[in-house]
């Protein structure tokens, strides 16, 4: 991917930023960059929140790291490894340091503090902030198709319940497809999800076509229940990556045949808490499937958040949205800035 040049979408929006709490506990090492927050101010807590645990890990020691020292190669090498430990990966590690080492070489950045500042700058970099906005609220559409993909357990079904009732709390009508048909237990989750989240579920009996699924979901869509927003739960692992890619390119050509230029967003569902291996998952998932972002899950319960750097670098898509808990109301949009200050905050 790449190549995405900076739209003035990608950093408008309503809200500056930070709010309050967070500039202060950053103390000195405010950003000096004008700008602004995408995500609305809940969101922006609940990211916040969900990053504790990896706020007190070795990642929460990389602003001590810059408070005591002067710059010199001790204090890189010491940043590498604590980016390695918390998760960043040695690729991308290597990549953000060296990064931040040649701007400060060539501003003539003088203090730990300002180079401090230089490493945010650059982590936002990494994190895809120049990305075009996440394109499922448009208005000029009548029809938005998601497609959501992951492997089990990866949270998948508990994500798409979730963002149903997150866009039908904005006002959009939200139907789900119950695409993945492979387990009986995985159409009954989505409905369980459906009802909670007070959103239809079109399903199929197990083993149905999904395509089929699809198809009829797009009709009721369009037709009966007069949806803005259509949400497709997809099978979680077929028994190689060419049936994996032949049922994705079934799905994906039923609804480019019914919706222009359908599906409009495909969102890969990684669990936060395997680390490392979820940049090889996402890697192979990547192999079969145009992925054009991913939802971060359970970041609540890991210390390994630093694994989003890694992931938008090593993928090239932007995290779009990330899991905050097992409740409905447990996500929340991603935002570069907010997850750089929060997680480089300190002092709490
Ligand atoms: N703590 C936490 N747990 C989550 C989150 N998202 C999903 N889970 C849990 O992960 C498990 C698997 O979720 P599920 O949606 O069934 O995964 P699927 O197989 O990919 O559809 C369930 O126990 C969920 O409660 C999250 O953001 N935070
Ligand atoms: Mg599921």
């Amino acid at each position: 991917m790449g190549g995405w040049t900076p739209t003035s979408a990608a950093l408008g929006g309503p809200l500056l930023l930070p709010y309050p709490a967070l500039s202060w506990r950053t103390g000195s090492v405010v950003l000096n960059r004008f700008r602004r927050s995408t995500i609305d101010s809940e969101d922006q807590q609940k990211l916040d929140k969900s990053l504790e645990k990896t706020r007190r890990g070795v990642l929460g020691r990389i602003g001590d790291l810059f408070q005591a020292n002067e710059i010199s190669d001790e204090l890189w090498d010491e940043l590498e490894e604590l980016l390695i430990m918390g998760d960043v990966g040695v690729d991308t590690t290597l990549k953000l340091v060296e990064a931040t080492r040649t701007r400060v070489r060539k501003q003539g950045i003088k203090s730990a503090k300002d180079a401090y500042v230089a490493l945010q700058e650059e982590m936002v970099t990494l994190l895809r902030a120049d990305a075009p906005p996440l394109d499922i609220d448009n208005r000029n559409r009548l029809l938005t198709v998601v497609l959501v993909v992951g492997v089990n357990g990866s949270g998948k079904t508990t994500s798409i319940g979730k963002l149903a009732r997150y866009y039908r709390h904005k006002g959009k009508r939200v139907v789900l497809a119950a695409g993945d048909t492979f387990r009986a237990a995985a159409i009954d989750q989505l409905k369980v999800w459906g009802d909670r989240a007070k959103v239809s579920v079109i399903a199929h009996e197990p083993g149905a076509d999904p395509g089929a699924v699809v198809y009829d979901a797009i009709r009721a869509s369009q037709e009966s229940r007069d949806a803005d927003i259509l949400i497709v739960d997809t099978a979680g692992r077929l028994h190689t990556n060419f049936n994996l890619m032949k049922e994705m390119e079934k799905i994906r050509n039923v609804a480019q045949r019914q919706v222009h230029k359908a599906p409009h967003e495909v969102l890969l569902v990684l669990d936060a808490t395997t680390g490392q291996n979820a940049v090889t998952q996402a890697q192979k998932f990547g192999e079969s499937v145009a992925v054009t972002g991913v939802i971060l899950t359970k970041l609540d319960s890991t210390a390994k958040g630093g694994v989003v750097l890694a992931i938008a670098d090593q993928l090239g898509v932007p995290v779009r949205f990330v899991g905050t808990g097992e409740k409905i109301e447990d996500i929340a949009e991603f935002d570069p800035w907010v997850f750089v200050e929060s997680l480089l905050a300190h002092g709490d």
